[in-house]
């Protein structure tokens, strides 16, 4: 599997959709966030003159943007630099919005997470700022949650994806208690007595730049991780073709809990799923920024 990177116009919304969305092959867009008022505006500096003081948690512990630039620009070497660090966009740094739009880069439609049906409730979907520094991995080898497709977007340093053949998924030794997880904790130096399989396995490494905007196809079994400090604004993509393993996954969270909310939450899925069936084929337009 070799990651195209394709350039600005190299391919139609059409192209994209059937060549890579359908068939579930990442691809790197090199210019695409170039139109974003986002481009070149997000850099430390930027988010520590405008919103120094604003907090988030990650791993349990709260830092305000001050204290993560530090941290991520060596200039706080007294702590370990933690990774990912993440703001949600619209809860908690407001006052982005449009400085990602259009939020699909023309490609990344229709979707259904930017439809009313789905605003409603938390599905997974979120646009968010991710901040690293130099060596800030990514704790596990993943797929994300609910079948949702990834959209990376770098704004500012570089970041190594690693990405794991779908036909090689079985060898991927998902963890039976959390099967959006790989139990190969060390990729780079697996223990090949536990993980045998993962011999076999044909890992994919890429590093996209600023500007750059990756493409992870739901499903698929990826990892990151930062090489300088980094900026990334991610949000995730659902439609038809995942709307399915979507449905199973909103069955599949609940059904340990209440029987009745799980019917009840699933059941309102798929009606909004239905719903947005039809709206794409009157062709419905939704707001493209969702941030
Ligand atoms: O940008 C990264 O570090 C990886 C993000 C990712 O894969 C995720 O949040 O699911
Ligand atoms: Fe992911």
């Amino acid at each position: 599997m070799e990651i195209r990177r394709v350039a600005e116009g190299e391919l139609t919304h059409r192209e994209f959709y059937n060549e890579y969305w359908k068939k579930g092959i990442p691809l790197v867009f090199k210019d695409a966030s170039k139109k974003w008022k986002a481009s070149g505006t997000f850099t430390p500096e930027f988010f520590r003159s405008r919103f120094g003081d604003r907090k988030t948690v990650v791993n349990g512990v709260e830092y305000t943007m001050t204290e993560i630039l530090d941290l991520v620009e060596g200039k706080d070497t007294s702590r370990p630099v933690p990774y990912p660090c993440k703001y949600h966009i619209r809860g908690q740094l407001p006052e982005l919005a449009g400085h990602m739009n259009p939020l699909d880069l023309g490609y990344a439609r229709p979707n259904w997470l930017e439809s009313r049906w789905f605003q409603r409730g938390n599905w997974g979907n979120a646009t968010e700022l991710f901040i690293g520094g130099p060596g800030g991995q990514f704790p596990y080898i993943h797929i994300d949650y609910y079948h949702l497709s990834a959209w990376i977007n770098q704004l500012y340093g570089e970041k190594e994806f690693t990405v794991y053949p779908r036909e090689q998924a079985h060898m991927m030794y998902a963890d039976p208690n959390d099967p959006w997880k790989s139990l190969i904790n060390d990729p780079e130096n697996p223990d090949y007595d536990r993980f045998p399989l993962f011999k076999n396995v044909t890992p994919y490494k890429f590093v996209i730049k600023a500007g750059e905007s990756l493409y992870v196809p739901f499903g698929l079994w990826h990892t990151a991780r930062s090489l300088t400090t980094s900026m990334s604004v991610a949000y995730d993509l659902m439609n038809a073709e995942n709307f399915p393993d979507f449905l199973k996954d909103v069955w599949d969270f609940r059904k340990g809990g209440s029987k009745a909310k799980a019917v009840a939450i699933t059941g309102y899925a798929a009606v909004a799923g239905a719903l947005c069936k039809i709206e794409d084929l009157v062709g419905v337009q939704r707001s493209s920024d969702r941030a």
